[in-house]
């Protein structure tokens, strides 16, 4: 595996969002997607994570499952071997076994979580050595144990995080920008949990820029937030923005839409 593997990836996996989207999980109702907008607005994901020089795999929507397009809660893909998670919502379950034969086409390594724990791949940041997992309203404490435990013989360190209650996913208040550095809501950074690592700020007024994804050497950030740019582009990192407000309306945003890894 090569340097800077937690943001040098030679692929992500995507799926196209499903007409049912419009019955997404949310936790505040702003009025549904647009079917059609929210296609358009993943076609332009799907080619900038390209543009980086990735190959990416893109599935068919799955009617089934509303949230499908959020495929990262259902897999965690990690030193060359995709975990297939247990997802904490119930119309979430059946994902992971979906993904799971799409996942053997790409794998030599699949492994499933050993017991019942719940675990949705929103929790999940992977450093270069270690892996910080949130407990929230859909990761628990078996979800982590088990999932700590498969990490660990890969040989990364498990970190277990208590996410402040209100927020959806670890991930919804942070991303990695490289090596050392993460990004992070001041909410977040200041429960201590990113210690031994630089953080920089989202800006109060653009919290919901935290979720932003490094993916190779391109920083994705969603659209509408203008300072977080700046100071990520005074930090020297090349930033590019994405519309994201279709996600948005069901709680989703960049890093959900994709596993990102290296085979
Ligand atoms: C859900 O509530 O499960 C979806 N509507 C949104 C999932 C977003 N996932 C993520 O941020 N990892």
């Amino acid at each position: 595996m090569g340097k800077n593997k937690s943001y040098q990836f030679s692929h992500a996996m995507c799926r196209k969002p499903s007409r049912s989207i419009t019955k997404g999980l949310r936790a505040l109702n702003i009025g549904d997607p647009d079917y059609d907008l929210f296609c358009q607005q993943h076609r332009h994901y799907v080619a900038a994570l390209r543009e980086t020089g990735a190959s990416i795999i893109e599935l068919e929507a799955s009617e089934s499952y509303p949230d499908s397009v959020f495929i990262e809660d259902a897999a965690l893909c990690i030193a060359g071997v995709a975990i297939v998670l247990r997802p904490g919502a119930p119309s979430r379950f059946g994902e992971a076994a979906q993904l799971m034969p799409e996942l053997q086409k790409v794998f030599q390594k699949v492994i499933t979580l050993p017991g019942q724990g719940h675990i949705d791949g929103g929790d999940v940041l992977v450093t270069e050595t270690e892996v910080f997992i949130g407990l929230s309203a859909r990761t628990n404490q078996q979800g982590f144990d088990e999932l700590a435990s498969i990490v660990e013989t890969l040989g990364y360190k498990a970190k277990q995080i208590h996410t402040p209650e209100d927020i959806l996913h670890f991930k919804t208040d942070c991303g990695l920008l490289d090596e050392a550095t993460i990004f992070s809501s001041s909410r977040l950074a200041s429960t201590g949990c990113f210690e031994g690592y630089n953080v920089i700020e989202a800006p109060d007024k653009e919290i919901a820029a935290a979720n932003l994804i490094r993916f190779n050497d391109t920083v994705f950030i969603s659209t509408g937030y203008p300072e977080t740019k700046r100071i990520l582009e005074e930090h020297g990192y090349t930033v590019s923005c994405l519309e994201t407000s279709e996600a948005a309306k069901v709680d989703g945003g960049l890093s959900c839409m994709s596993l990102r890894f290296t085979i």
